[in-house]
């Protein structure tokens, strides 16, 4: 891509920790050079201005590509649930304000759903990735991972809804899952999984 040969840089352009260990670690088997925000601290703020998850990374990724000139994978992302009408949605980092903690989203969505009984407690988490590359190109994945919201938060791992979150078909929640079994099921990884094969074609052309 931008670099060529083995020092091919692609920037995650998350400031979600623990987005960023599971893209790390899907990506972990391609040849390029994995650098998250961390490592360009005068980037701002990133907008996110969309109704969608899509337009969301889209953004996301311009911005970045824009300012580093180097090739970026942005993730956007939300659990939408069913008795909510689909919140929090495109809203789900700040449901409980912006900048609110993980705990307080858990909190605020068991008071949503406080009566609502199981069966009728169904959501999704919906993941859009996009790649902008600095000659213009862009690709653009989605992956959706079903399952219901619990009653109390279970397990340790993960972030984000992932302790409230019960995986459809498993009798666990997100945050019962190790990094390699949430990679194996999660929304971000269907969507990772497909960018992967759009990533691998890259590589073959400009090593070529
Ligand atoms: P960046 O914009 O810097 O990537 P962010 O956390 O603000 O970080 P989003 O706007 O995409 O990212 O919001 C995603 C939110 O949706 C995230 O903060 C969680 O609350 C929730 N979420 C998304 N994927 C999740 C997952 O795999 N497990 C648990 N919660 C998740």
């Amino acid at each position: 891509m931008a670099l060529g040969g083995s020092n091919i840089v692609l920037v995650l352009a998350t400031r979600n920790e623990g987005k960023v260990q599971e893209l790390k670690s899907l990506l972990a088997d391609l040849p390029v050079a994995l650098k998250s925000l961390k490592e360009f601290p005068d980037i701002p703020t990133l907008a996110e201005p969309g109704p969608t998850f899509a337009e969301n990374a889209l953004a996301k990724a311009r911005t970045v590509a824009g300012l580093t000139g180097l090739p970026t994978l942005a993730d956007d992302s939300g659990l939408e649930v069913d008795a909510l009408g689909g919140q929090p949605g495109v809203y789900s980092a700040r449901y409980a304000g912006e900048g609110a903690s993980d705990a307080a989203n858990n909190q605020k969505l068991l008071a949503a759903l406080a009566g609502v009984p199981a069966g009728k407690r169904t959501a999704r988490f919906r993941s859009a990735v996009v790649l902008t590359l600095p000659d213009g190109r862009e690709f653009l994945f989605t992956g959706v991972c079903q399952g219901e919201v619990g009653f109390s938060p279970r397990g340790e791992d993960g972030f984000g809804y992932d302790p409230l979150f019960r995986v459809a078909g498993l009798d666990r929640t997100m945050a019962e899952l190790s990094l390699e079994e949430k990679n194996s099921i999660s929304h971000r990884a269907l969507a990772l999984t497909k960018m992967k094969e759009a990533l691998r074609g890259l590589l073959e052309e400009y090593a070529g």
